[in-house]
């Protein structure tokens, strides 16, 4: 970074806010979702006074700024530039999330910010999906999809000018930064005429519609954000009081006394009226709003039995619900800090751990999951899509071709989570 450069924390930031602002103004309905989600957060504060500690005021901030969105890309180059573009924000792609394996053709990562402090500023992340026309078996239209792809450039000639300024710089200036939102913003915009005729969408939707939702558009339209809830059943519950129809079911682990992972519901898609090249007119769904409530990061083991019990009917009963059972099993990642007032003892180290908890000098708290998961992501697709499934090869993940595609590894989730417990005991014992 130069002496000039603002932080990429706070170009996310910026950007959260203007995509929120426009998602507003594009969905209405998902203006009525925000403040059904913010007054049952402030229903459930009350009720619970104790959620978030004084200690931490950045954690009671995060939830009003938390969100994520969802955008579809249409081939290899769109993704190679998009994680150009999310690095200038400090987002970097974290896992590999197979769609396929629930008949939907893509496969995904997630941009988000990975350390500690850039998370606490704000964790906006973007669930960024990569068409897979290698798995649609319709030779003539996996052509026909790649050849109209090719021809479209889904970033304004300045966003790239201003991408490679921040990477020649090391960062943006203020001034920079103000433009670079508002031009990289343009690119998850909406756009009501598609770049296809009318008998074109229909061959793309007739195969999947999620490759007509891709394909027929001059570019990626953000397709939901998603504020954070502290009570999802709540809000689910209420949605239809402010003539919002939620899906079904809520996606991810049942409600419990330790929250677990994440767990998600949306609003169905709207039906949206399109214009086509030949000046016919039709309508389109896609777009939709979501909340998330997210709870406690699992290590490998609990992830394995997080999956495990989730194929076997979903009965997660064999899932302790205690902080306590749940890190004597090692099931989940905590983060250790000193009690308010309280000092390790000279001396002391990390053996000791367990009775500096007892004796109540280390205080323990759940990490927060900042990721997704693939079954869950798989049933929202699938609310707002349909699920037309039989004419997509099944179960074909292939991680390696989506690497190629982004230009880099994705990063390993639990790597991250374990440096955060790492951090927090080395602090702890270094701190006396
Ligand atoms: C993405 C769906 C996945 C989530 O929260 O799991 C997702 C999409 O519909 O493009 O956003
Ligand atoms: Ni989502």
């Amino acid at each position: 970074m130069n002496s000039h450069s603002v932080s990429p924390d706070s170009i996310r930031d910026a950007f959260s806010k203007a995509m929120s602002a426009m998602y507003q103004q594009e969905v209405p309905q998902y203006g009525t979702l925000l403040q059904i989600v913010c007054e049952v957060n402030a229903h459930y504060l009350q009720q619970y006074p104790d959620t978030f500690t004084p200690d931490n005021p950045l954690a009671v901030n995060r939830l009003e700024v938390e969100r994520h969105g969802a955008i579809r890309l249409g081939s290899a180059a769109e993704l190679a530039t998009m994680r150009r573009l999310f690095a200038v924000m400090g987002m970097y792609p974290v896992s590999y999330y197979d769609l396929s394996a629930a008949g939907v053709p893509v496969h995904s990562t997630a941009f988000r910010a990975v350390d500690e402090a850039a998370l606490l500023y704000n964790p906006f992340r973007v669930f960024t999906s990569l068409l897979r026309l290698d798995l649609i078996d319709d030779l003539s239209l996996r052509e026909q999809a790649s050849q109209i792809l090719a021809q479209r450039d889904i970033f304004s000639p300045r966003t790239r000018a201003l991408i490679a300024v921040a990477e020649r710089d090391g960062g943006l200036t203020a001034a920079q930064a103000e433009e670079f939102v508002s031009e990289a913003l343009k690119t998850f915009k909406w756009h009501s005429d598609a770049q296809v005729d009318l008998a074109t969408y229909e061959a793309l939707l007739n195969h999947h519609r999620l490759i007509a939702d891709v394909v027929s558009f001059k570019g990626p339209h953000i397709n939901h954000l998603t504020p954070r809830t502290l009570d999802i059943d709540r809000v689910q519950a209420c949605m239809p009081d402010y003539h919002i129809t939620p899906k079904e079911v809520i996606e991810g682990p049942p409600r419990r006394q330790v929250p677990i992972l994440l767990r998600q519901t949306s609003f169905k898609a709207l039906s949206e009226t399109i214009t086509f090249t030949d000046a016919a007119a039709g309508k389109h769904t896609a777009r939709f709003g979501e909340i998330e409530q997210r709870g406690l990061a699992l290590t490998p083991a609990g992830r394995a039995l997080y999956d495990r019990l989730l194929q076997d009917d979903a009965d997660f009963s064999a899932f302790p619900d205690d902080i306590a059972a749940i890190r004597q099993q090692q099931l989940g990642y905590f983060r250790y800090t000193l009690q308010p007032g309280a000092t390790v003892p000279a001396g002391a180290t990390i053996a000791q751990l367990e009775s500096l908890i007892d004796t109540d000098v280390v205080r323990v708290t759940p990490i927060i999951y900042e990721d997704f998961l693939p079954v869950s992501a798989a049933g929202i697709f699938q609310s707002n899509l349909g699920s037309e499934r039989g004419k997509v090869s099944k179960g074909n993940p292939n991680k390696q071709a989506f690497e190629q595609a982004l230009g880099c590894a994705v990063l390993d989730e639990f790597t991250l989570y374990q440096q955060i417990e790492d951090r927090s005991l080395a602090a702890l014992f270094a701190a006396r």
